[in-house]
């Protein structure tokens, strides 16, 4: 089948295996940062979409060596200056005295009360980590993808949320690949709802065994315990509640514009972000909130100041700071075009709350023992908490 007729699959709602499963199958029709070191630190519509012309360049992919955060700043910022790595300190008075505490390995000391955190289980989201990394590298097409995409669609039906597969075909420069997004559904008192994202593909090694236990993996577990955590909350929330696991974040070529002229990345924000277009539902989503890379030991979070909604982010450091983790929350900035940009660029309020600190970025010594469930718990907690405040800050998109 050709790529033009895949485009004119019509979506399809229909059983798999489940009565909490909604199968939708669409084409992809496009195919068209780093830090300083840290000190330690519906059926559619069927609107014919506009055809991308799709370049695809002769690709070698190749093994590169392991690059530091600086390297991928020099190469990034030669490549595309918009998404030249910023790193600035906002020294008022107030964040003065934390500007660069390094962020602790040690378990965090949070100043809340327990009865303030959630139950989040720093336990039960490094047991997913383990579980993932188990399963191997995990890049689209592989074995161990396919695990990682039934591993989540078992949890999620355990934690009784409605499902929604979102499959498409993307044109990468390895050729047509299958994807699929995972939307797990919590419903809320009203139809407008909030999105929170991370991406469960792993980067593709040519050579070398990558497990992506943070670039990967932390996402996965952590918006996984994100999910059953507020599904086994008492009483019907205020707001419904996506929970999207995105396939094809990772670029196939070793940098992220290498390829496709720069696309060849956030495959599955792409596509959702088209699809929700074209379906209306952008409409009634407020806001998403995307995790990546937050299981660093040495969590530290850097404001994403390139793209992501300023007001959001005010909102999440602020409940980070109430919470007793405002030491993990920095107040530097830097510039990471990551899968929230696909939606921001479609009118919706997003964050990226992105560890980008991480000395064993892209290498394969992203393994487990660098991630810490305390890490993940800390940025779960300030998630769930931060939601509601960000659905009421974002009211003006109310319909
Ligand atoms: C995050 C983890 N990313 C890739 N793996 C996104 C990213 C985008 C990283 C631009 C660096 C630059
Ligand atoms: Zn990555």
């Amino acid at each position: 089948m050709s790529a033009a007729e895949k485009s004119r699959i019509p979506i399809r709602e229909r059983m798999d295996g489940s009565d909490t499963i909604l199968q939708m199958a669409y084409s992809h029709r496009d195919a068209s940062t780093r830090r300083q070191h840290h000190p330690s630190r519906s059926e559619a519509d069927e609107l014919p979409d506009p055809m991308i012309e799709v370049v695809i360049p002769e690709v070698e992919i190749h093994e590169h060596p392991p690059r530091t955060p600086e390297r991928f700043l020099m190469t990034t910022s030669r490549l595309n200056p918009a998404v030249l790595l910023t790193t600035l300190l906002f020294l008022t008075p107030a964040c003065a005295g934390q500007s660069m505490a390094p962020a602790s390995g040690a378990a965090p000391a949070p100043r809340g009360t327990p009865a303030e955190t959630t139950d989040f289980s720093a336990s039960r989201a490094l047991d997913h980590v383990q579980r993932l990394v188990e399963m191997g590298p995990r890049p689209v097409g592989s074995l161990g993808h396919d695990r990682m995409r039934d591993y989540i669609l078992a949890e999620l039906k355990k934690y009784g949320l409605k499902i929604l597969r979102d499959d498409f075909q993307a044109t990468t420069p390895l050729g047509e690949k299958s994807m699929t997004n995972i939307i797990g559904i919590l419903p809320g008192v009203e139809e407008g709802f909030m999105m929170v994202a991370g991406h469960y593909d792993t980067k593709y090694f040519k050579s070398g065994v990558f497990v992506g236990a943070n670039d990967g993996g932390s996402s996965t577990a952590a918006l996984l315990e994100i999910a059953r955590t507020m599904a086994q909350q008492a009483g019907k929330p205020k707001h419904t509640t996506w929970f999207v696991f995105l396939d094809g974040e990772e670029a196939f070529c070793w940098d992220w514009y290498e390829c496709l002229n720069g696309k060849d990345h956030t495959y599955g924000s792409r596509h959702l972000a088209e699809k929700m277009v074209r379906d209306g539902t952008i409409r009634m989503a407020r806001a998403l909130v995307l995790i990546d890379m937050i299981g660093d030991k040495d969590l530290g979070l850097d404001r994403e100041i390139g793209y992501s909604t300023p007001s959001i982010t005010d909102i999440i450091w602020e409940t980070a700071e109430s919470l007793g983790y405002g030491l993990h929350f920095l107040p530097s900035g830097q510039s990471v075009a990551d899968d929230h940009v696909p939606f921001l660029e479609n009118g919706l309020p997003a964050v990226d709350l992105i560890d980008f600190r991480y000395p064993y970025w892209h290498t394969v010594q992203d393994t487990v023992d660098k991630v810490s469930g305390d890490s993940m718990k800390i940025v779960g907690d300030v998630v769930i908490k931060s939601l509601a405040a960000i659905y009421d800050g974002t009211a003006a998109r109310k319909r």
